[in-house]
């Protein structure tokens, strides 16, 4: 018997249509409906995306969020009325902050209670879980939010929600529906896809372009900052030919993809919370912003006063930002990638000083060469297990065909510069401040490109908060291996240098323990293990690490199961 056309069969048909290849699930009794159509589906062999059964909400809203920023492509998560919705947790910061899109549907209680209609109130919870604004839970963090109100709206509403998500500054979207609208016929006519794509990227004006190309050109220093403009590995490469071209340095701040290749002796590294001015920003006479939520902190490094500096971003206003500014002298909302198209195409007709040009890039690599001493003396083995030592271990085993998801915090930097990466799209952050998202995003990542390698590299910490349980379950079930590496520094370092930071004086900094260490350990590598099969590994010793690492990559790459490198850092 083939059953009704529900909203709830809308609704997988409106994913399948939007080219959605995976619902990242977790169900509830504001499901049936859905469950049903699902189970309609495949006995009817009708195609809707694969279901990832997700035991707990964050990992699986990290993994739509890591399969995204490895793709571009939107995908769906499906969780329980208000409280699934809070299960999202700080996932839902992160891919607001990261500018991922995705679709969350989630189920909000029975609307009647007296069976008028099917799908009427029949279970105790759904007194419990009627709340006023479930979709206020998330409403400051969605790029849309909105309810199915009436069945035969569901396919536009899905469409429309996704053209926010996926148009500048892309994010997350939420929508719900209630059960009577869910178990509710509808009519079954297809979406057009192509009626309903998103917003096309903007450009420069002409003028704007000619005033931008005419100032980088005639600058004595110029320098680009920039932090996310890697997600499209495109605007990558016309940001080399730009730099290259004209002797523009490029300095990374807060990065949170591979933004430029760190072997281009323009490259000047990357800023993160060092209380420092840094050079290259004080040397800069023109500085473009592009593509940067935090280009510097101004109360340990900022521009030169005399700098003209301009921004270009998906974003300018950083519209979701109550406190934002920096003193720029244009400000433009555009595409990276075609806002460098343009500035390219502008200099063709550009008289150009070769001479000048040939100054800054001598002066740019002088620059870039003694960081690169810097970066090796700091790499050299010593006594200890360091997290620069592990970076660059790690590094010799890295390939174009490895993907690393980075939740690294206190060791962003050393691990950013000491994988030194070189081609774009072969890392990311969450974008965000969330702790516990490499796990879940590791495993997004691994369905986009099932023949890479991917690696989470993640403090102790935030381990802990990636619920490990439930990621080396799903990784296991939906045969996703990946290696975790752990900078293991006994607990939680930041807040204890956020606390030194602002009293370096203090009673902290002579208190013997400020409740951020994490002794006695557990074992981390284990609770993979019985999870999720994993490889279990501990490291302590420098001499150990190689042969550590070979063991871990063997059970990746040969077994095809999950390893995790448990990597002893000396404690604070
Ligand atoms: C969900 C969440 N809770 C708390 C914090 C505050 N916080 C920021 S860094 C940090 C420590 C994380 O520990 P770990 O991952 O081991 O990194 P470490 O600082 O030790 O390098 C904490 C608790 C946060 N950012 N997110
Ligand atoms: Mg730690």
């Amino acid at each position: 018997m083939i059953g009704e056309y529900t909203a709830s069969a809308a609704l997988l048909d409106a994913l399948q249509d939007l080219g959605v290849e995976y619902i990242f699930a977790n169900f509830g009794s504001d499901h049936p409906a859905i469950v049903e159509a699902i189970a309609a589906a495949r006995a009817a062999g009708r195609p809707f995306p694969q279901i990832v059964t997700c035991p707990n909400e964050m990992v699986g809203m990290s993994a739509a969020h890591g399969f995204a920023a490895a793709t571009g492509r939107a995908q769906a998560v499906l969780v329980h009325v208000e409280c699934g919705t809070q299960a999202l947790a700080g996932a839902v910061h992160n891919a607001a902050k990261g500018r991922i899109p995705m679709f969350i549907f989630a189920g909000a209680s029975p609307l009647t209670q007296e069976g008028e209609l099917k799908g009427s109130r029949n279970e105790f919870i759904q007194w419990i879980q009627d709340v006023h604004d479930q979709r206020g839970i998330v409403r400051g963090y969605m790029r849309y939010e909105g309810e199915v109100r009436v069945a035969a709206a569901m396919k536009q509403l899905v469409a429309r929600a996704f053209q926010f998500a996926r148009s500048d500054p892309k994010g997350p979207v939420y929508l719900i529906g209630a059960r009577e609208i869910m178990e509710a016929p509808a009519p079954a006519a297809r979406l057009i896809p192509e009626q309903w794509k998103p917003i096309s990227p903007g450009a420069l004006s002409p003028d704007n372009a000619a005033e931008l190309a005419a100032a980088l050109a005639t600058a004595k220093a110029p320098l680009v900052v920039t932090s996310f403009l890697g997600r499209n590995p495109q605007a990558v490469h016309a940001l080399v030919q730009l730099c290259d071209k004209l002797g523009i340095g490029l300095l990374e701040s807060v990065p949170n993809y591979v933004n430029f290749p760190h072997n281009n002796p323009l490259y000047q590294g990357n800023q993160w919370n060092e209380p420092k001015q840094n050079a290259a920003l004080a040397e800069a006479d023109v500085v473009l912003v592009m593509d940067s939520d935090i280009p510097w902190i101004p109360t340990s490094s900022a521009p030169n006063a005399n700098a003209a500096i301009y921004h270009i971003d998906v974003d300018p206003l950083k519209l979701q930002m109550p406190l934002w500014y920096i003193a720029a002298r244009g400000r433009f909302a555009a595409d990276a990638r075609i806002a460098l198209a343009q500035l390219n195409a502008e200099l063709q007709s550009l008289p150009l000083d070769n001479a000048l040009i040939e100054r800054r890039q001598a002066r740019w690599s002088e620059l870039h060469n003694l960081r690169k001493a810097r970066l090796a003396e700091k790499e050299r083995p010593g006594a200890t297990l360091t997290s620069e030592y592990v970076t660059a271990t790690l590094r010799r085993r890295v390939t174009p065909e490895t993907l690393i998801v980075n939740e690294g915090i206190s060791n962003y930097q050393p691990i950013i510069d000491h994988l030194a990466l070189t081609e774009p799209g072969m890392m990311f952050t969450s974008g965000g401040g969330s702790l516990g998202w490499h796990g879940g995003a590791a495993i997004g990542a691994k369905l986009a490109h099932p023949g890479k390698t991917v690696i989470a590299v993640t403090g102790d910490g935030s381990y802990m908060f990636s619920v490990p349980s439930s990621v080396h379950w799903m990784a296991r079930r939906y045969n996703t291996p990946f290696l975790t590496v752990i900078y293991n520094n006994g607990g939680w370092k930041s807040p204890r240098l956020s606390t030194l930071a602002v009293h370096p004086d203090g009673f902290a900094s002579r208190a013997p323990d400020l409740d951020m260490s994490f002794h006695p350990q557990a074992d981390y590598a284990g609770i993979a293990a019985a999870a999720g099969g994993a490889y279990p590994r501990i490291v302590e010793d420098v001499a150990d690490l190689d042969k550590a690492l070979d063991e871990c990559f063997h059970a990746v790459q040969a077994e095809g199961r999950c390893a995790v490198l448990d990597v002893r850092l000396p404690l604070p």
